[in-house]
């Protein structure tokens, strides 16, 4: 019989999850990762993730964010990490913008606790904030951030404790079908299973290209301001995250100040034309007009905000053409390859789900969670 039940590729958000989940169920499991543990070249860095649950992008993913709520406290329970912080969260716009409108569709169809504020309420209840007069928000107290590293590091502790033999510093080269499973390279070994779990993050061109789906990978950046005032009013007991549609329809979200006084607070674009990228040759460097325009957008909304600019980092997203996941089986060796990719550069606050719906796939070949929206089908013309 092959050595391993599964062997996962990639131990970044969702692999590491997915080790966890399938160790859990006591499958033997082989994770290989091209990098170090909880390393900064993929999309699982920069500190801090937004999370909550009125979600704009589709009410169906409610469902699977109750659940990752769920197994988020769990993970913090078994390892003591800190995650969450659930410091609530505001989306900002007109009432018709995506952020607001999504937001309350999602909200009202799922009976999730809100309050909606007008301008001069969020004015009132977070200081910080400068609506325009035409803006609101829908305020969810559930909201808040997780810690993305811990998130990683946890789910690595438990797989290696259940039994999982990850690997680092180990990309696969190639795999290719062998029996009823799967024979993995890399340039040290060979490796048998009968389950292959891919989770290529923004690797996903390069490692999926047999899917069929378009997946363009883009470059991201992050930036750390410390509030002209300090940091004071952005602790997170006082200030929520966001994200904010402007008229224009730019979206930028950010976070409460996390890491004390000196650490300032967290910023970025959310949703914004983008360069293409790839992730071996993306420009990590970030120039002062990119700075310089990202205060100004942000002096709009928090006017503070901006005062003494801390440091940037880069990022990626693995965007999908209508920006929803893919997981399912690959359709082109159902038995035995199971598939996460294209989260879209939304996707980190469904992590420990992710892993769940993983384990069910390559151990049961199906999943109780809904994931008809994850079909790669929808995007490939197999319909
Ligand atoms: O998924 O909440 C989110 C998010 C905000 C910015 C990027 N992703």
């Amino acid at each position: 019989s092959p050595a391993y039940d599964v062997i996962v590729i990639g131990l970044g958000g969702m692999g590491s999850a997915a080790a966890h989940h399938l160790s859990a169920r006591g499958a033997r499991v082989l994770g290989l990762e091209k990098y170090g543990p909880v390393h900064d070249r993929g999309s699982s860095h920069g500190g801090s993730r937004i999370t909550r649950q009125s979600y704009f992008e589709d009410p169906a993913y409610v469902p699977l964010l109750l659940r990752a709520y769920e197994l988020y406290d769990d993970l913090e329970r078994a390892t003591g990490q800190e995650i969450a912080t659930l410091c609530g969260g505001v989306m900002v716009g007109r009432p018709d913008s995506r952020p607001v409108a999504g937001s309350l569709r999602s909200a009202r169809e799922w009976d999730l606790p809100h309050e909606m504020l007008d301008a001069a309420e969020i004015r009132r209840r977070f200081p910080t904030l400068a609506p325009a007069d035409d803006e609101v928000a829908l305020f969810e107290a559930k909201a808040g951030l997780l810690r993305p590293e811990n998130t990683v590091a946890a789910h690595l502790r438990l797989a290696g404790r259940q039994g999982a033999d990850l690997r680092f510093e180990e990309p696969m080269t190639r795999w290719e079908p062998y029996g009823e499973g799967v024979r993995v390279h890399t340039a040290r070994h060979s490796y048998t299973a009968g389950q292959l779990v891919i989770c290529p993050g923004a690797w996903a061109p390069e490692l999926l290209a047999d899917l069929g789906v378009r997946v363009t990978v883009e470059r991201q950046v992050m930036y750390w301001f410390q509030p002209g005032g300090g940091t004071g009013p952005y602790r997170p007991e006082r200030h929520p995250v966001y994200i904010w549609e402007d008229a224009a329809g730019t979206q930028v979200y950010g976070f409460p100040a996390i890491d004390g006084p000196e650490g300032g607070a967290k910023v970025a674009f959310f949703r914004r034309e983008s360069v293409p990228t790839t992730p071996d040759t993306i420009d990590r460097t970030v120039r002062e007009e990119e700075v310089r325009t990202m205060a100004d957008q942000v002096s709009g909304l928090l006017p503070d905000l901006p005062g003494r600019f801390l440091k940037a980092a880069t990022c990626m997203y693995a965007t999908t053409p209508d920006e929803h996941f893919v997981i399912a089986r690959h359709p082109a060796h159902p038995e035995s390859v199971t598939v996460a990719c294209g989260f879209s550069g939304h996707g980190f606050k469904f992590v420990p789900v992710v892993g769940e719906i993983l384990a069910d796939l390559a151990l049961t070949g199906a999943t109780a969670h809904p994931i008809g929206l994850f079909d790669p089908a929808r995007l490939t013309g197999r319909a």
